[in-house]
């Protein structure tokens, strides 16, 4: 059976709603394990086989997986009839897979220089700006509800995610704003965000 070692109100959480929202909570353990916060609290966790100590993080057998994105990937297709991804073979695959890595490997880090006031030529140049996400945000679900058409899918928990946790840093972007907020009312997302709150 996987398991995924997680810390209530982290970006672990993303994976533990996921996990609802597929139905599959008795086919996934799920280890709860402290972290270093950057508040200063919490401290890294010798039962946390991550070899940074951080979280998600994913065990089957000897198959160890990082990176919220992998663990998405590796999750809806393992247990494709679930249905929120996009398994080998669908013709949305190349898409889903898309939106996945652009969120790690543009997305995210846009957020975090947005946040941390960073800029850059060479970070533009990469990565562009928050501008740019959110326009290619509001082109996709431009006529749409989901990143994907007309279901939500694994993209829409990810993608939608940090603006859940940071309602403050929520664009003005009408289309976007909506999207977020349809994904924040998904009942496995909910229950994920209330019960892990009422823990702070
Ligand atoms: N890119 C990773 C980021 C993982 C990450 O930074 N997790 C934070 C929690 S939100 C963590 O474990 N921090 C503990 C530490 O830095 O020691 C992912 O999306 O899975």
């Amino acid at each position: 059976m996987p398991t995924l070692y997680h810390s209530p109100n982290s970006r672990s959480s993303t994976i533990v709603a996921l996990i609802e929202e597929m139905d599959i909570a008795d086919r996934v353990d799920i280890v709860t394990v402290d972290i270093r916060r950057r508040d200063g609290s919490g401290a890294p966790d010798p039962r946390n086989p991550h070899p940074e100590k951080k979280v998600p993080y994913l065990t089957i057998g000897d198959d160890h997986v990082r990176e919220r994105g992998a663990i998405v990937t590796v999750l809806t297709d393992m247990f494709a009839d679930a249905g929120l991804g996009r398994p080998v073979g669908d013709p949305q695959r190349g898409a889903f897979l898309g939106w996945l890595f652009y969120y790690q490997g543009v997305m995210e880090p846009v957020l975090v220089h947005s946040w941390a006031g960073l800029d850059h030529p060479a970070l533009r140049e990469t990565f562009r700006d928050l501008d740019a996400v959110l326009t290619r945000l509001a082109e996709a679900l431009d006529g749409q509800p989901y990143l994907l058409g007309t279901e939500y899918s694994a993209v829409d928990l990810l993608l939608s995610s940090p603006f859940q946790w940071m309602p403050d840093t929520l664009p003005d972007v009408p289309v976007v704003r909506a999207w977020v907020e349809r994904c924040a009312a998904r009942p496995a997302v909910r229950s994920v965000t209330d019960r892990e709150r009422a823990l702070l």
